[in-house]
């Protein structure tokens, strides 16, 4: 059985964990946090979430996770048949994680964890996240999916990128990132209303309730 490690919250461990529901993969989740501890480093050597256990070998990084569930469980593709196509989703994750979630995540300390981030950096991310807002809107299908016609790995990305790009930026900026890309909404709905994505929506929610009230009790 395949062991899923990393934690509920992480849009990243989201991304596969949707994906493996969409495939009908059987899978396990293995609660763990990010850290840099020896042990811990030995099955994800950057100290992220998520990896994925197989058969007691240990993968990284989402986007190769999601690499791997395809080549070994190619039933119920997540990717369209021609090589063009292919890279066309490929192209929108790299832009939605390099350029929109791994930009915007510079102010996720502010927007979500307490924390403060100089007026420096507010300025450097908005800049760098116009241009990578720009270029998902340039690519974007919405047809009705990310990529075109039929679900893809884009679509699991989006579905937990978009939202955090979204919610870090109004609170941090008063406006949202996204808001001038109108079918943004109406497409994280149409998602949501998908069992796959609801059930890892519905357990995201559960687990930032829980990590919110262990915080409030820590004082
Ligand atoms: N490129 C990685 C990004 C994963 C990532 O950044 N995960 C976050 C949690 S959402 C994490 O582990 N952060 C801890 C750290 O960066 O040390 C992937 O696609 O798996």
């Amino acid at each position: 059985m395949l062991k899923l490690g990393g934690f509920a919250v992480s849009n990243y461990y989201n991304k596969v964990k949707v994906a493996l529901l969409e495939k009908g993969i059987a899978f396990e989740e293995a609660f763990c946090m990010t850290s840099q501890d020896e042990a811990f480093l030995k099955r994800s050597p950057m100290g992220k979430v998520p990896y994925l256990e197989i058969d007691g070998q240990f993968l990284c990084e989402s986007q190769v996770i999601c690499e791997y569930l395809e080549d070994r469980y190619p039933e119920k593709p997540l990717y369209p048949k021609h090589a063009l196509e292919r890279a066309r989703v490929r192209e929108l994750i790299g832009i939605m994680e390099l350029y929109m979630d791994m930009v915007a995540r510079r102010v996720y300390a502010q927007a979500f964890f307490g924390g403060t981030v100089s007026d420096e950096i507010k300025k450097q991310v908005e800049q760098d996240l116009a241009k990578g807002v720009r270029a998902f809107k340039q690519l974007a299908k919405f047809s009705p999916f990310v990529a075109g016609a039929n679900l893809s790995y884009a679509d699991c990305a989006a579905g937990v990128h978009l939202p955090l790009v979204s919610l870090s930026t109004k609170i941090v900026y008063g406006r949202d990132a996204l808001e001038d890309c109108a079918p943004v909404k109406p497409y994280l709905k149409m998602l949501n209303e998908r069992p796959a994505f609801k059930k890892m929506n519905d357990e995201r929610k559960a687990a930032s309730e829980a990590m919110a009230a262990a915080r409030a009790k820590k004082g």
